[in-house]
């Protein structure tokens, strides 16, 4: 049906990626019919990409499901909302009462990031639940950087970013900000935040086996083998302690571990690293010295520095680097953000630090990280029988089966479960294996409020955006499904969904009137509870935590403080201003300081050592991600999945002519764990010895309902891999950098 009624804009922080850029969507009648950039939000002054101009598109995809599915007799149908969560109650909760809170296992997907159901149930779910199997799209990504951060600063989340609109001087490794927009570092038009760089007359260094779009940008780029960077960053680290050139500033009187850092890395003379690095000696010198002497200076590692074998020690090292030549928490360097729901900073002085390892998974034994296992794993954990086996699986916005090593065996595990819910869009390669599909409504029609990424923003700022349209009936918002979902395996099933937000808010005050710091110490919680605004339970509890944030009311402390009513009626949202210094009250660690040599990492370095020595594999394979892609789950868009986004193996033309490959034929590439089988792609683009495929294609899997997906469907990168590669403090999958085959098919 074409679109009708009146035409109308509203503004929209877009939820497709990191960035976070203002929107302004034009609606006719209930149908978002175009997306441009808004030019007054605060944060992104218009700046928006081929996603974000496709918004109404993907709002709109007909294979959206929307209504809830049921499988009666082994068949998914379409059925009512009541009937659904009936069967959530009527099976869900007695499995867990019989088996024990393990027997739940939750899988939470990357998309949760990205809304506001994802950032406000979860947490509540998981504190029904009480199981230890929790498994998410953080082992597949950015584990590394919470357990470098947890270590040298006391807090997992306290990741500090670089201060790209007034560094001088960017060493950026293992990202592709022009293709991805940027990832722990959130900034809306990112390439033209590198370019104003390199106009004041900055340098950005790029470190990526691939001349990526990024890379083109830099001053210089230096095309490393895959995996050692850590080596890299250990050298630079060796290089500053010899020649005299560590320089902590204000810093100094923060830092625990100087000297034991030091001697960690002696070993890791430029010299020593530069065969395994393939990088010059000579230059990595040149890059030390001239990060030292920057007046400001930012080391920036994302994906290709994370989900490799030394991803913990890389994350850690580029921290190091950033402490040691006095850029760490200064202006121009790499600076913490602080979120209008953060919580409000505290004095300085010793935390309670971060522990790893709390508890190991059943089967393999592997360590928890952040209250996680690795992904990887819950494969064996729902296949091995015994006490604690995973029998049920929620999985919120996830799809592990493309995005985790060896799909295959996931969907046979999947299968096996007594009963499985996802909370999907779609009926895909993940959700197809549910009991129960619970579908949120399109993005148009959610509320929008970025709770994680204002915390990793290049500046502070807030927005929150209602919903541009109203639901459609029979349609359900994805926070009532999730506290719906709350309530049926919290034994209250029936419940009104209020309970669950109001028990939070209650739960909340409780503490901070009793808190002799709060703002609000000595008052009537209940008073409090009453002078909350907003639509619903999801808006109070953001107005509450607004109003309880640094910057907010506190209730009337500040009256002039930020409220959900004060934000809503700024449409284009607040500056908050530049990044400020935030050490050292921001530290959780035990000693109250910058931890710079943490045991579980002095413990993980002689691994590093033995790859001073190591025999490079003579292929290995990396990632790359397509501007007009993301992860597993646009490739049902038509302007999206089309033209230059193809999943190919990307081949150096030296290892081409070597291996009898051409370019447009079919390539096998094979590993211990799996094969696959695409289109090579000629291209000195990648370093030769290495070959590069893009993750989340695969969409060719029985049962799905997504059509264009599945006519252009690519390969699973994924199925290469078997899982039991890991970095091991943080369960992180190695996802670049290990060894492939590559011959004619
Ligand atoms: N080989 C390789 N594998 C990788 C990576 C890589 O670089 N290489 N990258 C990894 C990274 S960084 C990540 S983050 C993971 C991502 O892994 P996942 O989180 O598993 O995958 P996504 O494709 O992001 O989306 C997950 C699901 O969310 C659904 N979804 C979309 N919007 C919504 C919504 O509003 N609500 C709900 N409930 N669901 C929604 C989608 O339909 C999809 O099924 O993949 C990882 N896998
Ligand atoms: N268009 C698009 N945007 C996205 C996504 C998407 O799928 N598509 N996904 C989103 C998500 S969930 C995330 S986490 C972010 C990720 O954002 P980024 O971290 O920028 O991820 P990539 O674009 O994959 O860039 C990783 C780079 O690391 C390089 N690399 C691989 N191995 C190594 C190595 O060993 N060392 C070094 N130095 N480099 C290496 C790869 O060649 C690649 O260019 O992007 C987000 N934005
Ligand atoms: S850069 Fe990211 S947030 Fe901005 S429009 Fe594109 S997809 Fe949306
Ligand atoms: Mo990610």
């Amino acid at each position: 049906m074409p679109p009708t009624g009146p035409v109308r804009t509203a503004p929209r922080v877009c939820p497709l990626c990191e960035a976070t850029c203002g929107l302004t969507l034009t609606i006719e009648g209930t149908t978002v019919t175009g997306a441009r950039g808004d030019r007054d939000d605060v944060f992104s002054k218009g700046f928006i990409c081929p996603k974000g101009a496709s918004f109404g598109e993907l709002d709109a995809d007909p294979d959206r499901l929307r209504t809830p599915l049921i499988r009666v007799d082994g068949e998914l149908r379409e059925g009512s909302w009541d009937e659904a969560f009936d069967l959530v109650a009527a099976r869900l909760r007695p499995l867990a009462e019989e088996h024990g809170p393990e027997s739940v296992g939750v899988v939470l997907g990357n998309p949760n990031v990205h809304t506001m159901a994802g950032a406000l149930y979860p947490p509540v779910l998981l504190g029904v639940l009480r199981t230890r199997n929790l498994f998410t799209a953080s082992t597949l990504d950015q584990m590394p950087k919470h357990v470098s951060s947890g270590l040298l600063f006391g807090d997992p989340l306290a990741i500090p970013v670089p201060d790209l609109d007034r560094t001088d001087h960017l060493l950026l490794l293992g990202a592709n900000p022009l293709d991805s927009n940027g990832s722990l570092c959130t900034a809306p038009d990112f390439p033209g935040k590198l370019k104003a760089l390199r106009r004041r007359g900055g340098t950005l260094t790029v470190v990526d086996p691939r001349r990526t779009r990024t890379a083109r940008l830099a001053d210089r780029h230096l095309a490393i083998r895959p995996g050692t960077d850590a080596l890299l960053l250990a050298a630079l680290t060796q290089v500053l302690f010899e020649e005299e050139l560590t320089d902590p500033g204000a810093l100094a009187g923060h830092l625990e571990g100087l000297a034991e850092l030091r001697e960690a890395v002696r070993d890791f003379t430029p010299d020593a690293v530069a065969a395994a690095c393939d990088l010059d000696a000579g230059e990595i010198r040149t890059l030390a010295r001239e990060l030292a002497a920057a007046p400001t200076a930012a080391v920036y590692g994302r994906i290709g520095s994370c989900t490799v074998e030394y991803g913990t020690l890389a994350s850690w090292l580029v921290d190091v680097l950033n402490a040691l030549t006095g850029n760490l928490d200064r202006p121009g360097g790499a600076l913490f953000p602080l979120s209008a729901t953060d919580r409000a900073p505290r004095p300085a002085g010793p935390g309670k630090g971060f522990a790893l390892g709390r508890w190991t998974s059943r089967v393999g034994g592997h360590p928890e990280a952040k209250g996680e296992l690795p992904i990887a794993a819950l494969a064996e954990e729902i296949e091995t029988p015994g006490d604690g086996r995973i029998r049920a699986v929620i999985a919120l916005a996830a799809n592990p089966v493309l995005s985790a090593p060896d799909g295959s065996r996931l969907e046979r595990a999947l299968d096996g479960l007594d009963f499985m819910v996802s909370v999907d869009p779609y009926l895909n390669e993940t959700s197809r294996h549910a009991d129960v599909v619970l579908p949120p409504p399109p993005p148009s029609r959610s509320a929008h409020f970025d709770f994680a990424f204002n915390g990793f923003a290049v500046r502070n700022q807030v927005r929150y955006s209602p919903p541009a349209v109203p639901l459609a009936p029979g349609s359900m918002d994805e926070c009532e499904i999730l506290a719906r979902l709350v309530l049926a395996v919290g034994g209250m099933h029936g419940a009104d969904p209020s309970a669950v937000d109001d028990q939070v808010i209650d739960r909340t005050l409780g503490k901070a009137v009793a808190d002799p710091l709060s703002p609000v110490h000595g008052r009537d919680a209940k008073e409090l509870a009453a002078a909350l605004t907003g639509p619903g339970g999801p808006e109070r509890r953001l107005d509450l935590m607004l109003r309880l944030g640094p910057y907010g009311d506190g209730f009337g402390a500040d009256p002039a403080g930020l409220t959900l009513a004060r934000l809503a009626d700024r449409p284009h949202g607040i500056d908050l201003g530049p990044l400020k210094p935030r050490l050292p009250a921001i530290l959780k660690t035990r000693s109250g300081r910058v931890e710079l040599l943490p045991p579980p990492i002095a413990a993980d370095l002689p691994r590093l050592r033995a790859a001073l020595t190591g025999v490079p594999a003579s292929l290995v394979l990396v990632g790359r991600r397509h501007l007009r892609s993301n992860n597993s789950w646009m490739h049902n868009v038509p302007t999206l999945n089309g033209g230059s986004n193809r999943c190919t193996v990307q081949v150096h033309p030296a290892d081409a002519e070597r291996l009898g490959l051409t370019d447009g034929g079919p390539a096998r590439v094979t590993t211990e764990a799996g094969e696959i089988t695409l289109p090579v792609e000629i291209t000195d683009t990648v370093r030769a010895g290495v070959v590069s495929v893009p993750h989340g294609w695969g969409h060719d899997r029985p049962g799905t309902r997504m059509a264009v997906a599945r006519a252009r469907p690519g390969v699973n990168v994924n199925q290469l891999l078997d899982g039991s590669r890991r970095d091991p403090l943080s369960g992180t999958s190695v996802l670049n950098g290990f060894p492939v085959e590559l011959a004619p098919a």
